[in-house]
């Protein structure tokens, strides 16, 4: 059995600013997995133009976001001399080993992943054909490192699979050449999704239903991780709730989606348990939990919104740790784009 180093990558789109869903579901596991592992956190500018500018922006937004995305990994805890941080379109092997991996994909893999059907809606014929390879691409970010684990929110882990199938078929498909060219029995790892953040799934302010996204039409749906205080607390004041007091046990936010999520979020912030949240503001009025909830966001992303600020006013500082981060990440990636050239029998100068 092939045995892999084991390497985390894990990467976000700068489709505008990182919101709590993103800190809660990613980043904050992100923060803690550089204790104990070798990591890679990419900010993924080739995923974000898979939608319409409307979405990402265009050119000059674009720009602005990768920085700000940047600035966020940094300011919430990702150490750039110990982790490699880099946007993706800087290391070209990331579409060349997305290249193969839509001829060793299946159309009948991608036609079951249910982000492509949320996010080209019911016009699915003028939705992109980057939007719809997405997770090929998404693979390749993954496995032209050889990462063996991907931290991320509970809405990446089908596409986490899929990666698992595309990595599978790549070793069966090339096994006599893989043991040919002396890595045994398989080149790629199945990297194991990491999802137990404190908040894997962080639901819309406005829709219980609907997980918080960074691309929602409505900002009111979110608190990003630039917000101020005042703002912090008018979404909170205004996020959707039920007539019914909190519950005083977990078992009572059943079929209660908002009221669940603001506990949730309230636990995770304040790395209290959804026990403890209920004991204290249990049977008493929204208007304040509310309050205290707005108290502990602004504690936890105020000094990340200021930090940011601090980084944001240094564009070319940023991006200095994007460069020398391309730089190393290229050092891995280059090695390992190679050997697949090698193994699929393409002819490659010295
Ligand atoms: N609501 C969420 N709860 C928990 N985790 C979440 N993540 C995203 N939304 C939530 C996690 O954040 C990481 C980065 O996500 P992404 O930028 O790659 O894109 P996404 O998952 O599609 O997130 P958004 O905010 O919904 O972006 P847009 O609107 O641009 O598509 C991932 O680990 C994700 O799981």
């Amino acid at each position: 059995m092939a045995t892999f180093k084991p390497l985390v990558f894990s990467g976000m789109q700068p489709t505008h600013t990182l919101h709590i869903g993103n800190y809660l579901g990613a980043l904050t596991r992100w923060v803690d997995m550089q204790k104990t592992h070798d990591c890679i956190y990419c900010v993924v500018d080739m995923h974000a133009i898979t939608q319409g500018l409307d979405v990402w922006g265009g050119p000059k937004v674009l720009a602005k976001s990768i920085r700000e995305v940047t600035a966020a990994y940094i300011a919430a805890g990702v150490d750039p001399k110990r982790s490699i941080i880099f946007n993706q379109s800087q290391v070209a092997e990331h579409a060349e080993l997305a290249w193969v991996f839509n001829c060793v994909s299946r159309l009948g893999w991608l036609n079951r992943m249910t982000q492509f059907k949320e996010k080209a809606g019911k016009d699915r014929e003028a939705a992109s054909v980057g939007l719809y390879s997405y997770p090929n691409l998404m693979a390749a970010d993954i496995l032209v490192y050889r990462a063996t684990a991907v931290p991320v929110g509970e809405d990446q882990k089908q596409h986490l699979e899929l990666t698992r199938d595309i990595a599978q078929k790549f070793n069966n498909d090339f096994a006599e050449s893989i043991a040919e060219h002396g890595f045994g029995d398989a080149f790629f790892p199945l990297p194991d999704p990491l999802t137990q953040g404190p908040a894997p799934r962080v639901m819309s302010l406005r829709d219980g239903a609907k997980k918080m996204s960074k691309s929602d039409p409505s900002d009111l749906s979110r608190i990003n991780l630039t917000d101020d205080a005042d703002m912090i607390a008018a979404k909170i004041r205004k996020a959707k709730t039920d007539p019914e007091p909190l519950p005083s046990e977990a078992k009572g936010l059943a079929g209660r989606p908002e009221a669940e999520n603001l506990v949730t979020i309230y636990a995770a912030l304040a790395d209290e348990t959804t026990e403890a949240v209920l004991a204290e503001f249990g049977g008493g009025p929204f208007s304040r939990f509310k309050q205290a909830l707005g108290d502990v966001a602004v504690a936890r992303l105020a000094p990340i919104a200021g930090e940011m600020r601090r980084l944001l006013a240094d564009p070319g500082h940023v991006d200095a740790v994007l460069a020398e981060g391309a730089a190393r990440a290229r050092a891995i990636a280059r090695p390992n784009m190679d050997a697949v050239k090698d193994i699929v029998g393409f002819i490659r100068s010295a």
